[in-house]
């Protein structure tokens, strides 16, 4: 049976989209014409798109969109990140998984990834919406030699890594709003959620939760989201291999990871302004504690926003939600 399907699978893909006539599929795998039509629909249910013409036959139109460990294993060219794939196809979030895998001793660049998450979360515990099939949701490891206080800068590390990646694969020039979110046009397209296990002085793991809104249609956002929100399919008008897009993501992180060890966050610092919007902007920061308003002056070498208010003080942000 798998067989079968393997080999029918190296037909289609020598005939890099050509029909190939129900005849010739049946001869060379051995079988009727009615099981020729049996795995042709199996492939279906898995996803493979086909078109069948009458005297022409069958041709691949796509792929499926997969991501399970063996799809973003293929091709991979990451040393450490993703070296350790777990996958689930429904999780009630990545983060909660990471932590217990982490917690256990997974090596550094262990990656959690699943199709769905039942209970996907933001900061503060507010709610990701991450529905089934069309986005990226997954938590990487990381145990950087580094004191707690620090760990914000691998947020923005993350943040410029996934600006690069999607550049790469849509071409879609992406804006970094600081400190977590990418947005597309003015709306956000991906959420990066940092956490951490740690003693007062020494960092144990990193967790970093990345959300990315990749193959989404407009109508599938619920209500409150649809004018905030938006996918790289809408922006770009065409659909994206979850897949590809993520080695991407692993490639770029691990590249700035490792000069972020070797040189600190200075180059990382100017990768990242290269893609920040709010800089130079006037703005407003909501924190727990209250709201300022004032003109963002750029980060510090820690990662700390700079908030210049009316009265030309400063304010340091570490965390705050902003809106312009
Ligand atoms: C974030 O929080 O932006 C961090 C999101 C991190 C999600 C990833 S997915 C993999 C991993 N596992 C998890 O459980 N989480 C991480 P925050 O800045 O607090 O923004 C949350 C707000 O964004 C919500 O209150 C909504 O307004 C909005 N939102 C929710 N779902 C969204 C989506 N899919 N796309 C865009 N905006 C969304």
């Amino acid at each position: 049976q798998s067989d079968t399907r393997k080999k029918l699978l190296e037909l289609f893909s020598e005939a890099k989209g050509d029909f190939i006539s129900g005849q010739k599929i049946s001869d060379i795998l051995g079988c009727s014409r009615t099981a020729v039509w049996k795995h042709i629909e199996d492939l279906r249910k898995e996803g493979f798109e086909l078109e069948a013409v009458r005297r022409l036959g069958y041709r691949i139109v796509s792929t499926p969109d997969k991501i399970t460990a063996n799809e973003i294993r293929l091709g991979l060219k990451t040393e450490v990140l993703g070296q350790v794939i777990h996958y689930e196809e429904e999780v009630t979030s990545t983060q909660k998984i990471a932590h217990q895998l982490a917690q256990e001793g997974a090596a550094e660049g262990t990656l959690v990834v699943s199709e769905l998450q039942t209970a996907g979360r933001g900061r503060m515990d507010r709610k990701w919406f991450s529905p089934k099939g069309t986005g990226v949701w997954m938590s990487l490891i990381l145990r950087p030699p580094i004191p707690p206080q620090k760990t914000p800068q691998l947020t923005l590390l993350t943040a410029v890594a996934i600006a690069q990646a999607i550049q790469e694969v849509t071409g879609l020039v992406p804006d970094i709003k600081w400190p977590n979110d990418i947005l597309i046009n003015g709306k956000k397209c991906v959420g990066i959620l940092t956490e951490l296990q740690a003693d007062p002085d020494r960092v144990h793991s990193v967790i970093i939760g990345m959300g990315l809104n990749v193959n989404h249609e407009r109508d599938q956002f619920p209500e409150e989201l649809r004018d905030i929100a938006t996918s790289l399919a809408i922006e770009k008008g065409e659909k994206i291999k979850r897949a590809k897009l993520i080695q991407e993501i692993l490639t770029k992180m691990e590249t700035l990871y490792r000069q972020y060890l070797q040189h600190g966050f200075l180059p990382i610092k100017l990768l990242w302004e290269g893609y920040a919007i709010s800089i130079g902007k006037e703005i407003t920061a909501r924190m727990l504690n209250g709201t300022i308003r004032g003109v963002a002056r750029g980060i510090t070498e820690e990662g700390v926003l700079m908030l210049e208010d009316a009265d030309g003080v400063v304010h340091y942000i570490h965390s705050a939600d902003i809106s312009f």
